[in-house]
């Protein structure tokens, strides 16, 4: 139904910290004039990250009240509350946690999962489900390797070990960098999945 509108939905699943909510609100802020865009967050308990989104993108907070992952009734009843509304891109930010959400399909066209580079490298072959049922990887705060002990390579093959056709994006929300790679591989999914002369 949302395809048939224009909207990509993108589900971000990482442990928590990884950056999926600085990395949603430099993607608002990017895009500000260019795209619609509409954030569902899940966490646990509070509405912080609803509101640190809310000066950049129209944020809606779902709270699971210790659930560790979110369920598509629950995404269904967020994203109701823009029925009517033409988003471009939908995001979901999953609760914090490499494991429960995995299992969970949210409808959603395009998965990501975030490795950031202070969680170690050899996180994909430990928690394989989450790398293998994603479209994306994004290696998150690439401004922290040069002081921390983690492989780009070594860390894109694991990943690539359990799900070959996985697209690596390393990125910084800090710094900016790879933020454009980021961006385009958005478009791309879009163009693939929802419509063919969109850009
Ligand atoms: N150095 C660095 N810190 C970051 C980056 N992205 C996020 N952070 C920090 O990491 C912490 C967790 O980020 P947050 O977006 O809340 O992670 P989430 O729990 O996955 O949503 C915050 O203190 C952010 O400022 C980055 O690219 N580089
Ligand atoms: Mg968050």
């Amino acid at each position: 139904m949302l395809a048939s509108r224009g909207t990509l939905i993108v589900n971000l699943l990482s442990s928590p910290g990884s950056g999926k909510t600085t990395l949603l609100a430099e993607t608002a802020k990017r895009w500000k004039d260019r795209y619609r865009l509409g954030v569902l967050v899940g966490d646990i308990a509070t509405d912080r990250d609803a509101q640190k989104l809310a000066p950049w993108v129209p944020a809606i907070q779902l709270t699971t009240g210790g659930a560790c992952h979110l369920g598509l009734p629950q995404v269904q009843r967020g994203w109701e509350q823009w029925e009517g509304e033409r988003l471009d891109f939908l995001f979901i930010e999953n609760i914090g946690n490499l494991v429960c959400p995995s299992s969970h399909d949210l409808g959603e066209h395009t998965r990501v999962v975030l490795l950031s580079t202070t969680e170690g490298d050899d996180k994909p072959g430990k928690y394989p489900k989450v790398f293998r049922t994603s479209h994306g990887v994004v290696i998150s705060k690439l401004d922290l390797l040069p002081h921390v002990p983690f492989s780009i390579p070594a860390a894109s093959d694991d990943a690539r070990k359990v799900q070959p056709h996985l697209e690596i994006i390393p990125l910084s929300a800090l710094s900016g960098e790879g933020l454009d790679v980021w961006l385009r591989f958005l478009e791309t999914q879009r163009a693939m999945h929802v419509c063919n002369d969109c850009s």
